[in-house]
């Protein structure tokens, strides 16, 4: 036998070919079956909720890359340790590599949108690890000599190919395909382009319009949902009259409309810059709705993406006249792969998660008493509507200001209603109202201004805002959980 780190080296370089071989068959099958990918996804489906808010707010739009590397690491310490109990014991390894497929095949599996192939990479996997196994480690030339010994320029070379397989297959497996159809798609003009709104121009204020590359992104997809328009059917099914079916270019013939509509997370907490304002191209969903003819009862119109998530709409709140559109252009690009390519819903007034379906496949007439989608199984609310917000932008907090003359800057929204005042004080004195941007309707944020004589010393910004309803926001400070945070917004500067 030899060394211990050498032999932890092998286990390593056993299971590094493990999962590169299986992410290269991957690449062929579907990325969302490599085995990496389906245990990620197994895992934040099963996470439970404190533990993703945590995550969310902690890690953000990293979440994802910190489960990866958390499992990389557990991988690793696991197929080390093994690598050395090898030596002793070559079933350890054997063993090892079996349960490591098979856990790749079962969450491959249990995936929404698997295939039986799924577990293809996983075996794939499996089986090129116990090769690399058999081949690096020995039994030994003396007689009487126990355990294996490790062939050290075999760990060498198996790392070495574990790490070109695994390049490969991420390579392979990119959305490189994607993004060239996407780059092809040239979307028609909209029938009906609605006004354009424009913005303050801030030092430090978000801007009118969210640009495609900072717009913010939340969803639950390790490895993004790869649809060709080519291949590409939305089906509208479930308690409608007619069953109906749209290529994308179905949807492209149609007329579209194109609308300026600010989306946001119900994770957003107070301040928090989960939301984005963009101009969406798409297709009004109440027609489709009522080319379907929904039949009665049906109150929920579930819409399911590609990978299996669901989010459920109210009936009403597609039918009653507000921009619920099939969109499939956002900025006047085609979407971009992260919100959804090829096409999504967007609901104007509703949290993203009981309305926004990225890689939308299926729209679905159900009743709330018959299903609970995605994040309502998980104790969200079923039905939730934005709650009114504003967020001051700048300055920003613990930063040290100029005395005199400052700008108070910042957005607030409140979709469907409309924002109609807001205010801002400082160190809890009179609010004072600040000027606000011009809107197109009620579906946009809206930005606002405010002039403020900073004095020497330590100060508290607080801003809130009044819907057109005439709701002003409330100060109780509540956490996302179930339905979206309240409070005001406030930041701690430094005149100086
Ligand atoms: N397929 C799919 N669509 C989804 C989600 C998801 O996890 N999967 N998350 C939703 C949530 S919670 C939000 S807030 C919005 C965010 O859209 P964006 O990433 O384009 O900003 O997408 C919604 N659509
Ligand atoms: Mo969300």
């Amino acid at each position: 036998m030899n060394g211990k780190p050498i032999a932890a080296l092998a286990g390593l370089a056993c299971a590094g070919v493990a999962v590169a071989a299986a992410q290269l068959a991957a690449a062929a099958v579907a990325p969302g079956s490599a085995p990496l990918a389906a245990v990620g996804a197994v895992m934040v489906d099963a996470t439970p909720e404190p533990v993703k808010a945590f995550a969310i707010r902690t890690f953000g739009f990293y979440d994802k890359l910190v489960l990866f590397i958390g499992i990389g690491l557990a991988l690793a310490a696991a197929a080390a340790l093994v690598g050395v109990l090898a030596r002793r014991r070559i079933a350890v390894g054997y063993t090892a590599l079996a349960l490591l497929g098979a856990t790749g095949a079962a969450a491959a599996l249990s995936r929404p949108a698997a295939a039986a192939a799924w577990v293809l990479p996983s075996l794939v996997g499996a089986a090129a690890g116990a090769l690399v196994l058999g081949l690096l480690y020995r039994r030994p030339q003396s007689i009487g000599a126990s355990g294996r010994v490790v062939d050290r320029r075999g760990v060498l070379l198996a790392l070495a190919g574990a790490g070109v397989m695994g390049a490969a297959g991420w390579r392979l497996g990119g959305t490189g395909e994607v993004e060239t159809a996407r780059g092809a798609v040239r979307l028609p003009e909209p029938v009906d382009a609605g006004p354009a709104g424009e913005g303050l121009d801030v030092e430090g204020l978000t801007s009118y319009l969210t640009p495609n590359a900072e717009f913010y992104r939340v969803d639950t997809a390790l490895v993004l949902p790869q649809v060709l328009p080519d291949d590409y059917t939305l089906r509208v099914t479930g308690r409608v009259d007619r069953p109906l079916e749209f290529s994308y270019r179905d949807l492209l013939d149609r007329d579209l409309v194109e609308r300026e509509i600010t989306i946001s997370c119900v994770s957003n907490e107070v301040g928090g810059t989960l939301a984005g304002n963009a101009r969406w191209l798409g297709v009004p969903l109440a027609e489709l709705l009522e080319e379907a003819g929904v039949q009665p009862g049906a109150d929920q119109v579930v819409g399911r993406s590609h990978d299996g998530w669901t989010a459920g709409t109210p009936h009403s709140a597609c039918t009653d006249g507000r921009d619920a559109l099939i969109a499939v252009g956002m900025n006047g690009e085609p979407l971009p792969i992260e919100h959804g390519f090829p096409v999504r819903m967007i609901v104007p007034g509703l949290y993203g998660y009981v309305s926004a379906t990225k890689w939308l496949v299926e729209i679905e007439l159900a009743s709330f008493a018959d299903f609970d989608p995605y994040w309502v199984r998980r104790d969200w609310a079923a039905e939730a509507p934005i709650k009114t917000f504003s967020r001051i932008d700048t300055p920003k907090p613990l930063k040290t200001i100029g005395t005199g003359r400052t700008a108070v800057a910042g957005v607030a929204w409140a979709q469907q209603r409309g924002i109609e005042r807001v205010e801002v004080r400082v160190d809890e004195g009179p609010w004072a109202d600040a000027e606000l941007a011009p809107v197109i309707g009620p579906d946009t944020w809206r930005q606002w201004l405010w002039e403020w004589d900073a004095e020497p010393g330590r100060h508290k910004l607080e801003a809130r805002a009044t819907d057109s309803v005439g709701d002003t926001q409330t100060a109780e400070r509540v956490t996302p959980f179930p339905d979206g945070a309240t409070g005001w917004h406030s930041v701690v500067v430094t005149a100086a």
